[in-house]
């Protein structure tokens, strides 16, 4: 597939996904990627809020996946390991995937992806892929547990050569949308693989050993009393090393 790209550039958005979303809804070609030098009010799941000063990149890609809505969820392992591949291709630097949306450097985040979309039954009319990487912020900016790339490089690095090595990534792991392929790439970068983990539901917890993430995107754990639990959504802490 040739995807042809059209970036847009801007200094300051509220967040990128909404500028996204909004081209998406006024018919705009896949493929727009929507870039914000920083956001005012940058989004993470539900409620969370991510911070976005200068230094990150902060960007979204406009996408019409003809792929069934169950599958859609796909969609932000791909994107992991192909953001994964990137980075540690340009930096060489050894970046490793947390359940469910995390990029991480040691245990401490690096990144993080958020989907939104526009389905119609079993038909996705478009997704936003919106991901967000702390490049060169230094210890002040970021928020506690994160981390940077030129915090562990030493170095400054370049935003736009690191966000076209993305989307170079993304666009050449694409046409593997419906492979399992995927989510064995994932676990096999998986930094609790596998582990002692806690997920966090919205009214309970579950504990037990990560040993892998099914076909569609769910933790498969192993519970203290041996039984085999799937989790597809939650917020993940890993218990030891
Ligand atoms: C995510 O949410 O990890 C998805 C973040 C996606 C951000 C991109 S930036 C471009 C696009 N436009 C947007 O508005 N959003 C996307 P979640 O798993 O819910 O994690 C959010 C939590 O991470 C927060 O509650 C904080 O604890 C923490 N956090 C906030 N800002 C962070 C940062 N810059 N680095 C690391 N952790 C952060």
């Amino acid at each position: 597939m040739v995807a042809s790209l059209k970036i847009l550039h801007y200094k300051r958005l509220e967040s990128t996904n909404t500028t996204a979303y909004r081209l998406a809804l006024q018919s705009a070609s896949e493929w727009t990627v929507v870039v914000a030098d920083f956001q005012t009010k940058g989004r993470g799941r539900g409620r969370n809020k991510w911070e976005s000063p200068k230094g990150g990149l902060w960007f979204s890609i406009l996408l019409r996946p003809e792929v069934p809505t169950p599958k859609l969820p796909l969609l932000q392992f791909l994107a992991a390991v192909a953001t994964r591949q990137a980075l540690e291709n340009e930096t060489g630097l050894s970046v490793k995937l947390k359940w469910p949306n995390d990029l991480v450097l040691g245990h401490e985040k690096l990144g993080g992806i958020l989907i939104e979309s526009k389905t119609l039954g079993n038909t996705v009319s478009f997704a936003i892929l919106g991901i967000g990487l702390n490049i060169n912020q230094l210890k002040a900016q970021l928020p506690p547990g994160a981390i940077s790339l030129r915090l562990v490089s030493g170095k400054q690095q370049d935003l736009r050569l690191l966000l076209r090595a993305i989307l170079e990534q993304i666009i050449s792991s694409y046409d593997d949308f419906n492979s399992s392929k995927i989510m064995e790439e994932w676990w096999r970068n998986c930094v609790h693989r596998p582990s002692r983990v806690q997920v966090t539901l919205p009214n309970h917890t579950v504990t037990g050993i990560s040993r892998g993430v099914d076909k569609d995107g769910s933790l498969v754990i192993e519970t203290d009393d041996r039984r085999i639990r799937k989790v597809n959504e939650g917020s993940l802490r890993i218990l030891d090393d």
